[in-house]
């Protein structure tokens, strides 16, 4: 069965089609409270993330009436724009289209996909906000600090210890990088989706897509969650505060819905100030959902990079002080994503995906240092930088939508790369990749560059992985095909290769088979110099595994 090239990451020239006029509609298809409540539900775990909670598209179409709903007379365009209604939606839904809608027909029912047709012609529900006291009644310390080990109470090396995202369980799994050992399986929030780690290493924070932020204490003989708070309905990012002197002390996490982002202190998860996004666009239009998008803490300054997806406003938050925040607004460009730091922890690059940009910040000056256009849907995770044999440091995304890996020239180390300033901020070359990445990773040490392309509609491409020998990218790639190495059986699901992950020391790549929600799968380990398989990371539990975060890797940014 065919699944559409960008899957759960449709992109659109209609992004963001916000406020738009349009002729008179004809009457929503009508819904019973079941059905609504049965939509809403579908809604939420399928379609919001691409498409928006108030559905005004953003890495997915606008999905409001005045374009899925025929006008009153049944035309099906007015002003140039197509509309929609139920036929066309329902084959929307279960075929895709080439414009990177994902197809559903593999996903849900004939029923469901006709019920989601006749849904979106309906007024977008406004959900609940979610105010400071919500937060607070959903706060629960389990483990109060008191009651913690004052020092690691197992033997496992928590350097290199790697949080697995189990999405459709909604767990994580600690495998410990050495024995290759699940050591721990924690619940987590619904289809979980990132970890992150606090700046002394001890404390791992998870958030899951149901805004279910949970800490979980290494220390202890059984690594377990020890806090946990709701920070609104709908979230994808956490971090904590990284700056000398603030180790450990705050967490910030940042909701799609509501809008907003949230400073809790970092052992307790304990709320403390909660900040809206609700703003204008770098366009000047008013947008009621700014989602919190990709999150980092800075080393240089007690500040995050907080990066707000439909404004395309780069906000950086000082939290040296709380109680009187203060923050610096820069703009950008709209449908920022996600984004990692560039070799010397100075700029942060981020993805304005749906815009094709890459924007970069200067975390000491406090400005925007560039914005880079590339080629479509740029998706870097959080990118991979090395230096390049012509052009000296450079930092690298892949892309969605385009078969290509982006190179973009990045000043690292003034002094020392002076001779490469001419290229700085530019796109010094891109390699010939497929389309349906999602991310891109190398280490220090490494001489290879690792991409997946899990989004890729091809199955065997899907399944494997490109290896590039960083001294002479002109080489041929060398692709592995990653399910057939896990030796798991074939089964209808596509086992998609995703996520490089390098081991805290550099010399192991682990790679996730993100299978279907019942099969058994894996997380396969390559030995980085020889791209020999190592091992083969499985159990009835290794459902699903997505993201996974080293220790080390992720407490460090090094990438
Ligand atoms: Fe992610 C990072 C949002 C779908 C795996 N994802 C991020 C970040 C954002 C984001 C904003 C950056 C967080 C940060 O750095 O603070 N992701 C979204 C979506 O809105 C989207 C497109 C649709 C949705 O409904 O959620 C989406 N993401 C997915 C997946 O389907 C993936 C592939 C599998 C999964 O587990 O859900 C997925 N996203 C990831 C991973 C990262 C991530 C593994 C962290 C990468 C890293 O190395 O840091």
């Amino acid at each position: 069965m065919k699944r559409a090239l960008l899957g759960l990451f449709a992109a659109s020239a209609m992004a963001g089609a916000v406020g738009t006029v349009f002729a008179q509609t004809a009457a929503a298809p009508t819904l019973t409270a079941d059905e609504k409540a049965q939509a809403k539900k579908i809604y939420f775990e399928r379609c919001a993330g691409c498409h928006g909670v108030l559905r005004k598209g953003a890495t997915g179409k606008n999905l409001e009436p005045h374009w899925t709903k025929k006008d009153k007379d049944g035309k099906e365009t007015s002003g140039g724009t197509l509309k929609l209604g139920s036929a066309r939606l329902e084959k929307i839904i279960a075929l895709g289209t080439d414009g990177g809608m994902v197809n559903f027909d593999d996903i849900l029912t004939k029923d469901e996909i006709s019920l989601m047709a006749k849904y979106i012609q309906t007024t977008p529900d406004i959900p609940p906000e979610f105010s400071f006291k919500d937060t607070m009644d959903s706060w629960k310390l389990i483990v109060p600090v008191k009651d913690r080990p004052t020092k690691q109470m197992n033997n496992f090396n928590l350097k290199n210890m790697f949080s697995v995202t189990l999405r459709d369980t909604g767990e994580v799994a600690l495998i410990d990088g050495d024995t290759k050992e699940i050591r721990s399986i924690v619940k987590t929030g619904y289809a979980v989706h990132i970890s992150r780690l606090s700046a002394s290493g001890r404390y791992v924070y998870v958030i899951g897509r149901d805004a279910r932020l949970s800490l979980i204490d290494l220390w202890m003989e059984k690594p377990a969650v020890v806090a946990e708070v709701k920070i609104g309905s709908e979230a994808r990012s956490v971090d904590t505060s990284k700056f000398k002197g603030f180790e450990d002390k705050y967490a910030i996490a940042g909701s799609y819905w509501p809008p907003q982002y949230t400073i809790m202190d970092g052992d307790t998860l304990k709320p403390r100030k909660i900040v809206s996004t609700r703003g204008m666009t770098v366009d000047g239009e008013y947008h009621p959902e700014p989602r919190v998008a990709s999150i980092v803490a800075s080393f240089i300054k007690p500040e995050w990079v907080v990066n707000i997806k439909e404004t395309g406003q780069i906000l950086l938050v000082d939290y040296s002080d709380i109680e009187n925040l203060k923050t610096t607004t820069i703009s950008s460009a709209k449908f920022l994503h996600d984004g990692g730091w560039d070799a010397s922890k100075r700029y942060f690059l981020v993805a304005a995906n749906a815009s094709n940009k890459i924007a970069a910040v200067d975390t000491k000056t406090g400005k925007l240092a560039a914005l880079v256009d590339t080629a479509k849907i740029p998706h870097p995770g959080r990118g991979a930088n090395f230096t390049h044999p012509k052009f000296g440091p450079v930092w690298t995304t892949g892309h969605l939508g385009a078969d290509v890996l982006t190179l973009i020239s990045t000043p690292s180390d003034e002094a020392k790369n002076a001779k490469f300033k001419e290229f700085n901020w530019k796109v010094v070359q891109e390699v010939k990749h497929v389309p349906g990445n999602l991310f891109v990773k190398t280490h220090p040490i490494s001489k290879h560059l690792w991409a997946d392309s899990p989004q890729n509609p091809d199955r065997e491409l899907a399944e494997s992985v490109a290896v590039w020998d960083m001294a002479d990218l002109s080489k041929p790639k060398k692709i592995i095909n990653v399910a057939k190495d896990s030796g798991l059986p074939v089964t209808k699901a596509t086992k998609r290769a995703v996520h490089p992950e390098y081991s805290a020391d550099g010399k192991e790549v682990w790679i996730s088979l993100w299978g279907g929600k019942a099969d058994q799968s894996a997380v396969v380990v390559y030995d980085d110099a020889t791209l020999a398989l190592k091992k083969v990371i499985t159990d009835p539990k290794i459902i699903t595994p997505t993201g996974k975060f080293n220790v080390y890797n992720t407490q460090h940014d090094i990438y």
